[in-house]
């Protein structure tokens, strides 16, 4: 049977592990020990319990288990590396990872050094935990899968076949990086201003922010203009971020957005990946970004306080 490893019990990870073990057989591997009864909640409510492998790094190495046919990396983006190299003397140099971070760090870092095939995925599937037991797959998205260099077509193809079978709706792609950098954008503005105010997505409607979400769209714009990453509706007038940014904020309102959640959990942020590479291109092409640095470095003194 077909394995796969998921690497990084959290949400994404156990909505990926639930929906696969049917399938596969499904290896998931963490920092500390998890109980094996697991409960998925569906977006109808209804509960599922299932029994899944939950290892962790150094229980795996006594294992001698199978190669996987892949490894999915579901850490925060800066945990990514980390993660990888916890397994990596186990894993023969041609697996296929796939990459489910938000932002652009992990990704064309371990693509850079990872001998085998990687893929990178991108997901609007909503999903949060309860616990060390449950996650809640809180409402259904698209999942869009390829690899940076478009070399890896055929294998994007039998994973997302995988996924769908999985009830992932999950797509190949041939512009994986531009999507990447699109959602990106997206995250950049509404996570950093979210997290920093203690608010909704929903709050960002209001009169007091919208002066500091145009002033980071503007930024933001012209970067991705710079990296030749054109917005989603493929339109390439100036405020087509700025639509797209409000309606992604009117569709998210009740949401808590991820880096409020770690905020909150008083665990580090993933401005790194988010407004880091933002920020690096801006200094590449010589760009202003003053309301991106600003909210880095506001992040960053938030951080050191916990
Ligand atoms: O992806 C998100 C996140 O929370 O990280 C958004 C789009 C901001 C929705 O909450």
């Amino acid at each position: 049977m077909t394995t796969h490893w998921i690497l990084g019990p959290g949400a994404i990870g156990r909505l990926l592990a639930h929906s696969l073990a049917p399938l596969v057989e499904v290896v998931v591997i963490g920092r500390r020990e998890l109980p094996s009864r697991q409960v998925l909640t569906t977006p109808e409510g209804e509960a599922r319990t299932q029994h899944l492998t939950l290892l962790t790094a150094a229980q795996l190495a006594t294992d001698t288990p199978e190669p996987p046919a892949f490894v999915h990396i579901t850490t925060k983006a800066m945990a990514a590396e980390a993660a990888l190299a916890s397994v990596a003397s186990q894993l023969p140099p041609s697996t296929p990872l796939v990459l489910w971070q938000n932002g652009f760090y992990a990704q064309p870092r371990i693509n850079q050094t990872w001998p085998g095939p990687v893929l990178c995925a991108t997901t609007t599937q909503g999903a949060y935990l309860t616990g060390d037991d449950g996650v809640v797959h809180a409402g259904r998205g698209p999942t869009f899968l390829g690899d940076l260099e478009n070399q890896h077509a055929a294998l994007a193809e039998t994973l997302a076949a995988q996924l769908n079978e999985a009830g992932f709706s999950a797509t190949a792609v041939s512009d994986i990086r531009q999507r990447l950098w699109q959602k990106l954008a997206v995250n950049a503005a509404i996570n950093p201003l979210v997290a920093l105010n203690g608010v909704r997505n929903g709050a960002l409607q209001e009169a007091a922010y919208a002066g500091h979400v145009e002033a980071v769209v503007t930024e933001v714009a012209a970067i991705l203009q710079a990296e030749d990453i054109a917005p989603p509706s493929g339109e390439q007038r100036d405020d087509a971020w700025l639509a797209l940014v409000r309606q992604v904020i009117a569709n998210t309102a009740h949401n808590k957005a991820s880096m409020l959640q770690d905020v909150e959990a008083k665990r580090p942020t993933e401005r790194g990946a988010i407004l880091g590479p933002l920020i690096a291109s801006a200094e590449r092409h010589g760009l202003t970004c003053e309301a991106l640095t600003a909210l880095d470095s506001a992040l960053a003194a938030l951080e050191a306080r916990f």
